[in-house]
Order: structure tokens, then C-alpha cells, then sequence
């Protein structure tokens, strides 16, 4: 019964800021994990945590309550823990400051961006939804106020990537740069005690994941990939699984094998998914897995952005999976 805070003491050697740090960020992102854990599991019981907040975010997109209420538990968690300076969301237009009670150089100088509950249409169906969370630390010096800039930074600057899986149970995976490792929360006691150490894409390539349902609307190198997927290789096509929870789905293909595909389509011209607190940290955790992320031309860790809510086409699984997958990409487009 190991924890995630004494996993966290033990294993801070490739952290090369503060413990003091790390320990104050996993302490807001546990506190607000098991608030927004315990609200998902009631959700089907009452009219106030499930549907539309009536609001459309930045996105354009319908904000569900539950969203509103994960954006809201992860601000107010991590205001008080004097770590971060400055937060952006999925669901919030600009960015947020936080002013620190004592600025001095390990306090108040990490940067978040974070996806509070991806796969949000799940909710009411109650598949598997999760958050996503990515941390830097601050371009600027301490004494000026925070720009874009200190978001727009390439995911290969990340310290700490991670996410929550809210589904059969809540598990929590976050990587530092010495691995991927996964700890399940026990909510009879709250605690989240080790379960996933060294996860690693496994040699097998088993599954893909997209949204078939837009085919037509696929480039044809696209296409051939996924008619590539369904011929008999060792006797078996490649299964398809896709929830529609990017969080879902990546977890269930980090631990059987599997890529993980958003293209861009004609309706969505740049992909879908959200480079800075979508895709750069899932990348960041597939690479410390053994595994790939992609645009399909370029390492999605060393795209450098330029909005706060940029969206990219994202590959990410295995790394012959998606090395194929962009061969098809060059060949066919
Ligand atoms: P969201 O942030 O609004 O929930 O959208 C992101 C989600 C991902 O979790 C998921 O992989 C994708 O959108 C599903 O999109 P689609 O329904 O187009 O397949
Ligand atoms: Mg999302």
C-alpha cells in the first residue's frame, strides 16, 4: 500500500525544481481529483450536476455543469496552495493570474494548463470522462507581470504532465521525466495508493481509436491507414474502441496497445482536440511511455504555439504505429 505522496518524496530525483513544489501541486491536484470524483459518481441522482450550464465556452462549445464545476475546484485548489501563478483552461477565454501571498523563487512560479473534465459529452451517459493537467514553470522574471508567452511554451519545456480517469475507478497518472506511473484513489479512505508503476506501451499493437463516423471527411492517407488497420495482420485486424473521452481512450490503448487518431477533417480544418492542455500533455506521457505523439508531420512536443486554445490533428500510441500511420500520411495525402 504504497501512496502517491510517499511516491512522490521517493522518486523526485528528475525533478529538478522544488519537492516543496511538487508536493504543494499534487496536493491541489488530489484535494480537487477526489472533489470532482465524488461528484461524478453521484451525477445520475440529481438535476443540479448533470446537462448544460446554459454557458458556451471559448470553444463555442455547450459547457456542461460538471465542466463549470471542475474548472472552478481546480482554480480555487490550486490559489491556495502558493505554487502557481498563472493558470489557462479549456474553459476560460484568457488566462488566469494568481498573485502569491510570499513570491520567492520555488513559490508561485509554476504555469498550468489544464483540460478540467475532457469528454465532457460522457457525462450524462456515464462513460468514463477524465482532466488533464500540464505544468511549467514561468518565462518571465517574478518581478514583472505574467504574458502569453509564459503559456505559448512548447510541451517539451513540461515538468509534470498527468491525468485523472474518472471511470470504473478514479485513477490518477502523471509522469515527471522518470516514467509513467498510475495510482488508484481508494475513497473509502480518499487516498490514492500506487497500482500502475512504469506503465509502458505494451510491444502488442492491438486497437485503434477514431471517430470512423467521419470518414468521408478524411484525407485519403487517413483513409488507407484505417482500410490498413482492418486487414488481417497475424491472423487478426486491429480492434476498434473509441469513447469519444481522449482520456478513455489513450489509458485503455497505453495499456494494450493502441493509437489513439484525430485528424484534421473538412469541418475541422486544424484537428479538434487543443495543443496546450490537450494534446502536448498526453504527448508528453506517450513519450515517457516508450511511445509517439504526432501531428503527423512533426513531433507534437516541439510544435511551437502560438494561441492559447490552438487546435492540431494529434496521432499518439505506439511508436510503429504511428510512424506507419504517417508513412500513409506522406504517401497518399
Ligand atoms: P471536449 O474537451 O469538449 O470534451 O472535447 C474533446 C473530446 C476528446 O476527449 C475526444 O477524444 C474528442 O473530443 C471526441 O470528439 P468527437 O466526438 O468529434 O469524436
Ligand atoms: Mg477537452
Amino acid at each position: 500500500m504504497y501512496t502517491l505522496g510517499e511516491f512522490i518524496i521517493e522518486n523526485r530525483d528528475r525533478f529538478s525544481y522544488s519537492t516543496e513544489a511538487l508536493l504543494r501541486l499534487f496536493s491541489s491536484i488530489k484535494l480537487a481529483s477526489k472533489a470532482i470524483h465524488k461528484e461524478v459518481n453521484k451525477a445520475g441522482l440529481t438535476e443540479e450536476l448533470i446537462g448544460s450550464s446554459g454557458f458556451t465556452n471559448i470553444q463555442g462549445e455547450n459547457q456542461q455543469k460538471l465542466d463549470d464545476f471542475a474548472h472552478r475546484a481546480f482554480i480555487e485548489s490550486f490559489k491556495s496552495r502558493n505554487v502557481v501563478c498563472g493558470i489557462a483552461s479549456e474553459e476560460s477565454k484568457d488566462f488566469i493570474v494568481i498573485k502569491g501571498e510570499q513570491e520567492n523563487f520555488f513559490k508561485n512560479q509554476c504555469i498550468v494548463l489544464i483540460d478540467p473534465l475532457d469528454g465532457s459529452s460522457n457525462i450524462d451517459v456515464n462513460v468514463s470522462i477524465g482532466t488533464i493537467f500540464s505544468v511549467y514553470m514561468r518565462k518571465s522574471s517574478i518581478q514583472m507581470n505574467l504574458t502569453i508567452e509564459d503559456f505559448l511554451q512548447k510541451g517539451n519545456k513540461q515538468i509534470l504532465a498527468g491525468y485523472i480517469i474518472y471511470g470504473s475507478s478514479t485513477i490518477l497518472v502523471y509522469s515527471i521525466g522518470n516514467g509513467v506511473h498510475g495510482f488508484t484513489l481508494d475513497p473509502s479512505v480518499g487516498t490514492f495508493y500506487l497500482s500502475h508503476s512504469n506503465l509502458r506501451f505494451p510491444n502488442a499493437e492491438r486497437i485503434y481509436s477514431i471517430n470512423e463516423g467521419n470518414y468521408a471527411k478524411f484525407s485519403n492517407g487517413i483513409r488507407r491507414f484505417i482500410r490498413y488497420c482492418q486487414e488481417q495482420k497475424d491472423n487478426r485486424p486491429y480492434t476498434a474502441r473509441y469513447i469519444g473521452s481522449l482520456v478513455g481512450d489513450f489509458h485503455r490503448n497505453l495499456i494494450q496497445g493502441g493509437i489513439y487518431i484525430y485528424p484534421k477533417t473538412a469541418s475541422s480544418p486544424e484537428g479538434k482536440l487543443r495543443l496546450l492542455y490537450e494534446c502536448n500533455p498526453m504527448a508528453f506521457l506517450a513519450e515517457e511511455a516508450g511511445g509517439k505523439a504526432s501531428n503527423g508531420k512533426k513531433r507534437i512536443l516541439d510544435i511551437k504555439p502560438t494561441k492559447l486554445h490552438q487546435r492540431t490533428p494529434f496521432f499518439c500510441g505506439p511508436i510503429g504505429m504511428v510512424t506507419k500511420l504517417e508513412e500513409f500520411m506522406i504517401n497518399y495525402e
